[in-house]
């Protein structure tokens, strides 16, 4: 018996795999009869699972298909020993002979350490699905994308779907401190610590592996990358609260590494310096690395934020960020650990009068000349654009200048420039454009996510890191529409070929189901809603117009006249930053061609860059027609109307969602729709006043 045209609330109680009541099930709902189409096309299939455990994760791979398909039909699928009737078979190759001839030499062949192949074995009435890997952690990966096709309602009939992930290293990093706060968090408390300890939910933390694993996370940063005194103690005497989330992430696939602090040696030991070419320093890396693998065996390795906004360190003995970091991975080498280096390097002590120091330009002047100089066990993370995750920013010159380094991207999915999960802001479209921006590093055609994936120079050890935006929040994401930013990442990391529009799709089917009105609303929604964010906020490019330290609402001069190296340098004739090589600080030279002369020249600069490149007068025409002065008021008073109309598609909806969902997103939206405003009135408002020049359309600027 199926459960096709029954509410849900006549569907069997399947104990684990309920909703949850402490916390939101996110896209692991299941809720979705499954379509009569896909069952009839599966016969008896769906109603038995061969399966022989291969360990830990395997057992969470089986379990997960188990009460998946009991949720969806309505009735448990039975295990079974023999293959001569219909199942689904789950194999992880050398565990099973038996299933593993159902796989040719070609098929083995092609799939790689996480890949898996899902096809169709036999015909009707013995046919069966096998889901199958060559290691555990795949059929993990096979299971989720099967429970994926079920809840999209897609035919199974003849599949043969063979998918490896493209990226080997797909992280997610906490900004976790073991007080229990997280930085630049938007969703509530840490669900990993608290009062300096493990956090007492584990059930949540669980919850939150199976959650990543779903979208192929394979790594987690547990802490966050400014290590405080307190933090710094989890490579000593708090590994204890390592290992115990080590062994609840491992079983599902997700290695923990830590964010260390360069000053350990003294701050723990009893050494007077960090200097990374002394010997004791190295040794007391050495000892300290045995002292972490001898407690978590499988540990990942250290993410690294030095010499950067007052973190400690090489620079401060006159040693380069090579040295540095090649001396911590010799600590971990022996046990097969990675060091994880961010290059977020730059001046914070700028003084706001000195026009020839550019912050864009620090990640590249720190790094590039160190090409080749990085141990194979040390990766630079670089994150997306040369400044800090602000709703637009060229993407960093460093992805087209390492050739012999290993490379990772560092997104940011929590919101902290782009609406702090207050607004809606979608980012699966710009991660998008990051990833297909052409470096030109190789030759043409050498977008950023081959650089990452380590294609473009044959590197071993790359991949991409996203910082996590969830909380002890009911819905883990303070905005609910936010938790589709988290799963877009994940899906992005295993395959950034992957259209944002499908990606969408896939999320909406999971989260609220298959109702065309429903996915045709939320969709457009979601995909509009960055430019929405970005026409309300900054213009061209031109970014940090916000609050300072909690970056939550508008600020013109909020950076003006600080110390961070972030100025729009607006005055009443023109606005921008002049980065030409021809005028300006150069930073358009870190490019490589054409991309340098696209960026250097206006008739070819991309407009919505326009003024973080150039210095320009408000009256200058911009391709459009418009001045850029017009274009400012146009642009803050579209996004309002933007932001309104967002928030009647999602009225639309009403009775179409749960109320629940339908009640909090709404209020979100008021909130965003007001707030929108107050962005449109002050910027306009600023910007007429510094330049007395009005609104052609005459509307009310104050
Ligand atoms: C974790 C920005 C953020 C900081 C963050 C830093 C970084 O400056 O505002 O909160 O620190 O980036 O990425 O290291």
């Amino acid at each position: 018996m199926t459960n096709v045209g029954k509410s849900s609330s006549d569907i069997v109680s399947t104990g684990i795999r309920e909703n949850c009541k402490e916390y939101d099930s996110c896209w692991l709902r299941y809720h979705q009869a499954l379509q009569e189409s896909c069952l009839s096309d599966s016969g008896d299939v769906l109603k038995y699972i061969y399966y022989n455990s291969s360990g830990e994760i395997s057992d969470n791979a089986y379990t997960e298909l188990t009460e998946g398909i009991a949720r969806m039909t309505g009735s448990r699928p039975a295990c079974v020993s023999s293959l001569d009737g219909p199942c689904v078979v789950l194999m992880v190759s050398g565990m099973d002979p038996k299933a593993e001839s159902m796989l040719s030499k070609e098929e083995l062949r092609s799939m790689k350490a996480e890949g898996f192949l899902i096809k169709q074995v036999d015909k009707p009435p013995t046919s069966k699905l096998l889901i199958a890997s060559k290691s555990e952690r795949g059929l993990l990966y096979g299971v989720f994308k099967f429970m994926l096709l079920l809840t999209q309602g897609r035919s199974l009939k003849n599949i043969h779907l063979l998918e490896n992930p493209k990226n080997k290293l797909r992280l997610i990093d906490q900004w976790d401190n073991v007080d229990g706060s997280v930085e630049r968090g938007y969703a509530g408390r840490s669900i990993l610590f608290s009062d300096n300890d493990l956090a007492k939910d584990k059930g949540r933390i669980s919850f939150y592996a199976r959650l990543l694993a779903s979208v192929g996370i394979n790594g987690i940063v547990l802490n966050n990358v400014n290590v405080h005194k307190e933090e710094t103690r989890l490579i000593d005497d708090r590994i204890y609260i390592v290992r115990q989330l080590a062994d609840i992430f491992r079983g599902y696939g997700i290695r923990v590494y830590l964010s260390i602090n360069f000053a350990s040696p003294i701050d723990l030991g009893s050494l007077s310096t960090a200097d990374p070419l002394d010997k004791d320093v190295a040794d007391w890396w050495k000892k300290r690395a045995d002292y972490i693998y001898s407690h978590i065996p499988d540990f990942g390795g250290f993410l690294v934020k030095a010499d950067s906004e007052h973190r400690p360190g090489p620079y401060t003995y006159g040693r380069n960020h090579a040295e540095g970091a090649n001396m911590l991975a010799a600590a971990l080498k022996p046990h097969g650990g990675l060091v994880i280096w961010r290059c977020f390097v730059y001046n914070c002590q700028q003084d706001w009068r000195d026009k020839a120091t550019d912050r864009a330009k620090a990640a590249y002047d720190n790094y590039r000349h160190l090409d080749g100089w990085f141990d194979d066990n040390v990766i630079l993370q670089v994150k997306n654009g040369p400044m800090d995750f602000q709703v637009r920013e060229p993407v960093s010159p460093l992805f087209g200048a390492m050739e012999q380094t290993n490379m990772m991207l560092e997104l940011q999915i929590t919101q902290e420039y782009t609406g702090q999960q207050r607004h809606l802001c979608y980012l699966v479209p710009q991660w998008k454009e990051i990833l297909e921006f052409d470096t030109y590093a190789a030759s043409e055609g050498t977008p950023v996510k081959r650089v990452i994936d380590g294609s473009a120079f044959e590197r071993a050890n790359c991949g991409i890191a996203g910082v996590s935006n969830i909380g002890s929040d009911y819905n883990w994401t303070g905005h609910y529409l936010a938790q589709a930013n988290l799963y877009g990442y994940g899906r992005l990391a295993w395959d950034p070929d992957l259209s944002a529009e499908e990606i969408t799709r896939e999320w909406i089917s999971c989260t609220f189901g298959n109702d065309p009105a429903v996915m045709a609303t939320i969709s457009e929604m979601l995909l509009a809603s960055w430019l929405i964010y970005e026409s309300y906020t900054a213009p061209l490019g031109i970014g940090w117009m916000v609050n300072p330290n909690h970056h939550y609402g508008p600020n013109v001069d909020g950076y003006e006249y600080s110390r961070w190296g972030t100025y729009h340098r607006a005055d009443f004739q023109a606005i921008g930053v002049d980065r030409t090589k021809a005028g300006g600080t150069g930073f358009t030279a870190q490019y490589r061609e054409p991309n340098f002369r696209r960026f250097e020249s206006l008739d070819t600069c991309p407009e919505e860059l326009v003024l973080f490149f150039h210095r320009l007068p408000y009256t200058y025409r911009l391709k459009s027609g418009k001045t850029v002065i017009q274009h400012i008021y146009d642009s803050h008073f579209y996004g309002v109307e933007q932001a309104e109309q967002l928030r009647s598609k999602w009225e639309s909806l009403k009775g179409m969602i749960d109320d629940e969902r339908h009640g909090h997103v709404l209020s979100r939206l008021n909130e965003q729709v007001e707030h929108a405003k107050e962005w449109r009135d002050v910027i306009n408002s600023y910007f007429y006043r510094k330049t007395g020049i009005p609104d052609e359309k005459g509307r009310i600027i104050y």
